[in-house]
């Protein structure tokens, strides 16, 4: 049901930062009459709400059906793992259940009741769950879809949000069908239980639309990547960004996704680390707030899964041994991020050619006059970049011992 993107949607997601025309104009004007100290009280109030934005995503669907596995895939969990929804419980409480990401709290997964098989009104049932705070709805469903999910949908839908449909556990049901048929197709037999869906939800009155079959231990496998899409490409600009960064790493696009994003916010953190008092990074004389220089290249390293934690995660769920994913990884990448590993790595230290300097100034879009060279401003916008190209390389490597790719 999801519909597609508005145009000024799409073409604010082409300039190379999150802000609006509008704010830019702001900006330019601030730095015009105040320099870069009237600057950064508004780039401070950037980072910190784009930080904080909410991203909330319900998911309803009845007991038995896979919720709480899917919950728990979609934030790269394993049943296991510390913070992840219970499996297998039938327990059926009335209330919505909060799961927020391990890393990035403030994208929560909602654990919604299922509707139940007898007489079910969407409208109150929506208003008892608090409809108006998530901001989509995924309708679960292990077999064909029931009148109760269509009469859901159509009202979520009347109510202006979105609603997708996933079919969970296609990997039991293609499993069944193998051993069943002596002529066994998987093309074929997928797009039998999706036209089945399909044309059930159309009988029940929502015509043409799109069903994902998806399989909760195979994160990149069936539908669930072209899921993952849909539910992005639906999501405005700043929505998107905390989507994208929460996604675990389960392929090669998803890392560099979250690279494109990183990068955008790489000149708003040097312009408000950039200046300050002397720093002891080893070395370099860089004048610079280190608590946040070294708290952006934490977030980078934690949203390229490359944490202690996400890792012991990713091999949880793929099942390869922690040891041969860090592997793949430089060891310093690996440990805590501190000055010395800042200067022992040597990020920010390679001499940049002035066409590659030109070509980075071009995408800071307000205040490049101040990254002169040699300034501070440079030298923290060039650690920045490299922390972030080192960490996204790294993290590819990890993906593709991680999923066998190439
Ligand atoms: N084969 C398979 N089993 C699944 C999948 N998702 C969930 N299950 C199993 O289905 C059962 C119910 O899952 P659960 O997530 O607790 O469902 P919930 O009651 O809707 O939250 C558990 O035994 C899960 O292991 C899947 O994608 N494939
Ligand atoms: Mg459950």
């Amino acid at each position: 049901m999801g519909g597609s993107s508005s145009s000024q949607q799409a073409a604010q997601s082409q300039t190379p930062t999150f802000f609006t025309q509008e704010e830019l104009s702001k900006l330019k004007s601030e730095f015009a009459t105040g320099g870069v100290e009237k600057v950064k009280p508004l780039l401070e109030k950037k980072v910190t709400g784009l930080t904080n934005t909410e991203l909330n995503i319900a998911v309803t669907g009845d007991t038995g059906t896979g919720k709480s596995t899917f919950i728990n895939a979609m934030r790269g969990l394993c049943s296991e793992d510390e913070g992840a929804a219970a499996v297998g419980n039938t327990e059926t409480t009335m209330k919505p259940t909060g799961y927020p990401h391990p890393n990035l709290p403030n994208v929560r997964y909602w654990d919604l009741p299922g509707t139940g098989s007898t007489q079910f009104i969407a409208g109150s049932y929506l208003r008892e769950m608090q409809f108006k705070k998530y901001d989509f709805f995924i309708i679960v469903s292990a077999g064909r879809f029931r009148e109760n999910d269509a009469k859901l949908a159509k009202e979520i839908k009347w109510l202006g949000k979105r609603c997708y449909f996933v079919r969970s556990k296609i990997d039991a049901d293609l499993y069944s069908m193998r051993r069943e048929r002596k002529e066994f197709d998987e093309g074929a037999e997928m797009e039998m239980i999706r036209s089945d869906c399909v044309s059930g939800l159309g009988k029940a009155g929502i015509p043409n639309t799109t069903v994902f079959l998806i399989s909760s231990f195979e994160p990149d496998r069936y539908d669930f990547n072209r899921l993952k899409e849909a539910l992005e490409d639906d999501l405005t600009n700043i929505k998107k960004r905390a989507f994208i960064l929460a996604l675990p790493i389960e392929s090669v696009e998803i890392v560099r996704k979250k690279n494109e994003i990183l990068k955008k916010d790489i000149w708003m953190l040097a312009t408000l680390s950039g200046g300050v008092g002397a720093i002891p990074i080893p070395g370099l004389s860089l004048a610079c707030d280190i608590g946040i220089l070294i708290g952006a290249i934490i977030h980078f390293q934690e949203c390229m899964g490359l944490d202690d934690a996400s890792l012991h995660r990713l091999a949880n769920r793929t099942g390869k041994p922690v040891e041969e994913l860090k592997a793949a990884v430089k060891p310093h990448l690996l440990g805590k991020i501190t000055p010395d590993v800042i200067a022992r790595i040597g990020w920010g230290t390679a001499v940049v050619t002035v066409s590659a300097l030109e070509l980075a100034l071009n995408v800071i879009p307000v205040i490049g006059s101040i990254f002169g060279a040699g300034s501070s401003f440079l030298m923290t916008l060039k650690i920045l970049r490299d922390a972030l190209k080192d960490l996204t390389e790294n993290a590819e490597r990890v993906v593709r011992v991680a999923f066998e790719i190439n």
